[in-house]
């Protein structure tokens, strides 16, 4: 397996419930290597940039809502097969699908508000980890 990049952002509500530690602990456990990480609280305008590809979808303004009333984390994960391994790590976008164990299934509280994201692609997470750090920023 090649060894690929994708963003987690820890998402308000996490951070709200303390949990931040827990999910990186767990991050950390599946192999994935932190290259850059920072809290910091979006702006509404950085939140429409980040999801800008779902604006058009009925749940796009109560999203930004949500994605900046308070501070993230946002990470810039490594390892084999980061994409699809992180995405089964955080499990099925809605925490009430989502397998047991998953960090949404533990810490998500609706299909909103569900605790972390994931990029969906290995292109997507370079362009979503771009959004977020400049290169010299990485490990
Ligand atoms: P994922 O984050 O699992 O890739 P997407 O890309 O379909 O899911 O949705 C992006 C984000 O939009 C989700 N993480 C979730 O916070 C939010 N979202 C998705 N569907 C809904 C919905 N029906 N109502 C409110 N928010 C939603």
């Amino acid at each position: 397996m090649a060894t690929q990049r994708t963003l987690c952002i820890i998402k308000p509500d996490a951070v709200e419930k303390r949990v931040q530690g827990a999910i990186l602990q767990r991050l950390l456990e599946e192999g994935f290597q932190i290259l850059g990480m920072r809290q910091k609280r979006l702006s509404r305008t950085e939140a429409e940039g980040f999801y800008e590809v779902h604006k058009e979808r009925p749940f796009f303004d109560e999203l930004c809502t949500f994605m900046s009333r308070g501070p993230v984390v946002v990470v810039a994960l490594e390892r084999d097969d980061a994409v699809a391994h992180y995405r089964k790590v955080i499990g099925a976008t809605n925490p009430a699908d989502a397998d047991e164990g998953t960090i949404r299934k533990l810490y998500g509280g609706s299909v909103g508000e569900n605790a972390a994201h994931g990029s969906d692609s290995e292109e997507n997470g370079l362009k979503e980890i771009a959004y977020f750090f400049a290169g010299h920023e990485l490990l």
